[in-house]
């Protein structure tokens, strides 16, 4: 047994403080990428899909069919598919991917299941933020982010971006930043978000990515997406967000905690087959004043 899973249960492998000593049990092949996700809060891989080009390009057709997005100039930054996974077949097998979820499932030392997908056609230019403040779990940071590039990445097309290291900084909810949930809140994590790295100093990296290649990012690294130089270039993605078994799931902005208010996410498990099967855990209060 590792030291973490015996001291520390509810710490992931990875963040664990016992990193160095519990690394070396993993599998060989994986103890590069935990190297970089523990130290830099991100690590980059090929895509463990041998079809993998085949089911990008099949997943672009598809969804550019569906929703009329050829003309990327036309597209707005905000153009995503939500859970693609419940109809789309490749877009499951992407999420679902054997090697990724054993991989994830080693690092974290929890089983990982894959809960929501995003296929976004052009940059999301989104605000640098941590995924914490969105999908949280209880214990906290067994979450992360799996972006795989659909085709290469150009400089001008508003590629990802990142702050390495800030996956180690505190994950902070609204108390912390003394917000109530709604708009005020996503406001002021905007603010705090983008001054802390400048404060600190920590450099922005960007991914220009080979059409697959893929990010895993940890669920504090703070992340988003560049601005979008030439509005006429396409940049096709896949993000699948992943949980890990055994924790509660919420959502950070939402929670009012000081107000003894936590409220528990319901989320889907993308390897079961759609509709109320895919659902972990019931009931929607996970902590009340009078709980
Ligand atoms: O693809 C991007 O630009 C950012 C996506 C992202 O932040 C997310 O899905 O969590
Ligand atoms: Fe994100």
């Amino acid at each position: 047994m590792t030291l973490t899973a015996d001291l520390l249960p509810g710490v992931p492998l990875v963040e664990s403080p016992f990193f160095e000593q519990d690394v070396t049990s993993l599998p060989a092949e994986c103890q590069a990428v935990a190297r970089q996700l523990h130290t830099r809060g991100y690590a980059v891989v090929d895509f463990p899909d041998p079809d993998f080009l085949g089911k990008a390009d099949a997943i672009r057709k598809r969804l550019t069919a569906r929703f009329n997005w050829g003309d990327p100039a036309a597209c707005p930054v905000s153009a995503r598919v939500q859970d693609a996974w419940e109809f789309d077949a490749d877009v499951r097998a992407i999420a679902c991917n054997p090697t990724i979820l054993d991989l994830l499932s080693a690092l974290y030392g929890r089983a990982a299941f894959p809960f929501q997908t995003l296929n976004f056609p052009v940059g999301t230019q989104q605000p640098v933020h941590s995924d914490h403040i969105h999908f949280c779990s209880i214990p906290e940071r067994f979450m992360c982010g799996v972006w795989v590039a659909l085709e290469d990445v150009h400089a001008d097309a508003g590629p990802l971006f990142y702050y390495p290291g800030s996956h180690v900084w505190p994950s902070y909810g609204n108390a912390h930043i003394g917000a109530k949930p709604g708009a005020d809140a996503v406001m002021k994590f905007i603010r705090v978000q983008e001054e802390m790295p400048q404060r600190l100093g920590v450099e922005r990296e960007t991914f220009l990515a080979r059409k697959g290649q893929a990010l895993i990012w940890a669920s504090n690294l703070l992340h988003g997406g560049s601005a979008q130089a030439d509005r006429t270039r396409s940049r096709w993605s896949q993000v699948t967000h992943y949980f890990f078994e055994g924790c509660r799931y919420t959502t950070p902005l939402q929670n009012d905690v000081l107000g003894g208010k936590i409220k528990r996410r319901r989320v889907k498990d993308a390897r079961k087959s759609g509709g109320l099967a895919a659902l972990v855990g019931a009931g929607t209060r996970l902590f009340s004043r009078s709980a």
